[in-house]
């Protein structure tokens, strides 16, 4: 990626001879940094010579001028290659030796210089511990893929006593991609790099923690033995904490992640599904005789006393706040509360008569409204307020469970099914369903919601404490779950 605002062409590189201390520099910022990086993904090996290749026949002086020094005279064999310790925690410092690394080449081929960290999360590449450094070249430009390749052979290439990579081992280098190859330390070889980023636009550098930081004999002189393996994962799906010192042991295998133990939900429980919080997406809740407890994005519950025994559960945003909120319904009469807290009634309304499944739905596309499903007919009412029905639709049988839903993001809900496993959903008041799709188990109770905040509902299912759902209406394994025992 080259910087909008940074491309380094010639005019730069002309200067560098002559100003090597003000070369203009492009840090590229996290966004513009690389894709995933992943050693180990090359499909297939390729020589040596296919990348490290001199750039410029017949200027071998050229090329030894264009060489990195070091910075002590060695006082002993090189390193052994580096095996490949993977990033696992989340610490993005500059580390003393992947800063020198950046200095060195910089101070040999000039600028630009790139970027070391990146803010935590997406693929593995070291940049997350500060072991990584970008340096910013264009594959399709001359002169910044002859900087590459006197780079390239002067690290792997073998060194002036003939060691192979030996430059490579006195910098700890783990491995390095660019433009569609990636060698690595632990194999030795390139290989043809499948990575989602190509690296036609800078030269990704991993380094050992002894590389990254400045313990290797390139920056001492002295050869360092063993390998740092780092910080360590305890449990998986957990980062390890950050870098502490030198740890010459083999991580243990970390624990397996514990799985939650399932919490017993009565079998009278209803499942809740509503925006809790306003942010766009759904939460769920439970509503147990009375006891309405509401699951926060943290896991935390929100618990009151609302209604009682022998009440539906209702949700909606009744005062066009943005939050969901319960209410419940009971033998005809909603008793609406604006808020997730106990107390008496903010609206009481009627609607519908005894034994009739209440449904809420902003059925016009404007205006929340609600209604009853009785034996199969569906009575919507435009607004929540009391008066005769404004749609009257046909659709399911008496032992189906109605789920409402804006099932295609046209801002208007409309009705669905559940029906044992299957699901049948309405795309409109007026039209024919579509075919049914089959979705979780018959036990097992069925909701709608939002949970990705696209305004699209999905099917969901309840067992237990344990609520799943897809983000759409297909049918298809869960995208998404989440344990909730109230
Ligand atoms: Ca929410
Ligand atoms: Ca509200
Ligand atoms: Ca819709
Ligand atoms: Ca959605």
């Amino acid at each position: 990626m080259i910087s909008p605002t940074g491309h380094r062409g010639s005019r730069t590189r002309l200067l560098v001879g002559l100003m090597t201390a003000a070369v203009v520099a492009t840090i590229p910022t996290p966004a513009q940094a690389a894709g995933p990086e992943v050693p180990g993904t090359g499909a297939s090996v390729v020589s040596a010579d296919d990348l490290v290749r001199p750039s410029r026949p017949g200027t071998a002086s050229a090329l030894a001028a264009a060489a990195p020094e070091p910075v002590s005279r060695y006082l002993s064999a090189p390193e052994a290659l580096a095996p490949y310790v993977p990033q696992v925690s989340c610490d993005p410092v500059e580390r003393p030796g992947t800063v020198r690394l950046r200095e060195l080449l910089r101070t040999t081929y000039g600028g630009p210089v790139g970027g070391i960290t990146r803010p935590c999360g997406g693929a593995r590449s070291e940049h997350y511990e500060g072991r990584a450094y970008d340096w910013m070249l264009d594959a399709s430009d001359p002169e910044d893929a002859a900087k590459a390749s006197d780079f390239l052979t002067w690290l792997i290439g073998p060194d002036a006593k003939g060691v192979a990579a030996g430059n490579a081992r006195r910098l700890g280098v783990m491995y390095v991609i660019w433009d569609r190859r990636i060698w690595g330390s632990y194999n030795g070889v390139w290989k043809s790099y499948t990575g989602a980023s190509p690296h036609t636009d800078h030269i990704h550098i991993s380094l050992s923690w002894d590389g990254a930081m400045a313990r290797t004999s390139f920056w001492t002189g002295t050869t360092v033995a063993g390998t740092d393996y780092g910080p360590c994962v305890r449990q998986v799906g957990v980062p390890a904490p950050p870098y502490r010192g030198r740890n010459t042991q083999p991580c243990p295998t970390p624990t397996p992640t514990p799985t939650p133990t399932p919490v017993a939900v009565p079998g009278a429980a209803q499942s809740l599904v509503g925006d809790w919080d306003g942010d766009g997406r759904d939460e769920v809740g439970l509503f147990v005789d009375g006891v309405v407890s509401l699951r926060r994005d943290d896991g935390a519950a929100v618990r009151y006393r609302y209604g009682r025994a022998g009440d539906v559960a209702v949700v909606g945003d009744w005062d066009r706040d943005g939050k969901d909120s319960v209410g419940v319904y009971r033998n005809g009469m909603w008793y609406l509360r604006n808020s997730a807290s106990g107390g008496a009634a903010d609206r009481a309304v009627g609607f519908g008569l005894a034994g009739d499944r209440p449904v809420v739905g902003t059925w016009d596309g404007r205006s929340l409204g609600f209604g009853v499903v009785r034996k199969g007919r569906w009575l919507l009412r435009s607004s929540v307020s009391q008066g005769p029905a404004d749609v009257v639709v046909d659709f399911g049988r008496a032992s189906d469970r109605p789920l409402v839903g804006d099932w295609d993001g046209d801002g208007r809900d409309t009705p669905g099914l559940q029906r044992g496993d299957l699901r049948f959903a309405l795309p409109g008041l007026r039209q024919v369903p579509v075919a049914p799709v089959g979705f979780g188990r018959a036990s097992m109770q069925g909701f709608a919601g939002d949970f990705d905040g696209d305004r699209r509902d999905g099917w969901g299912a309840r067992s237990g404490d344990h609520f799943v759902w897809r983000n759409d209406v297909r049918a298809g394994v869960a995208q998404g779950d989440v344990r909730f025992g109230g």
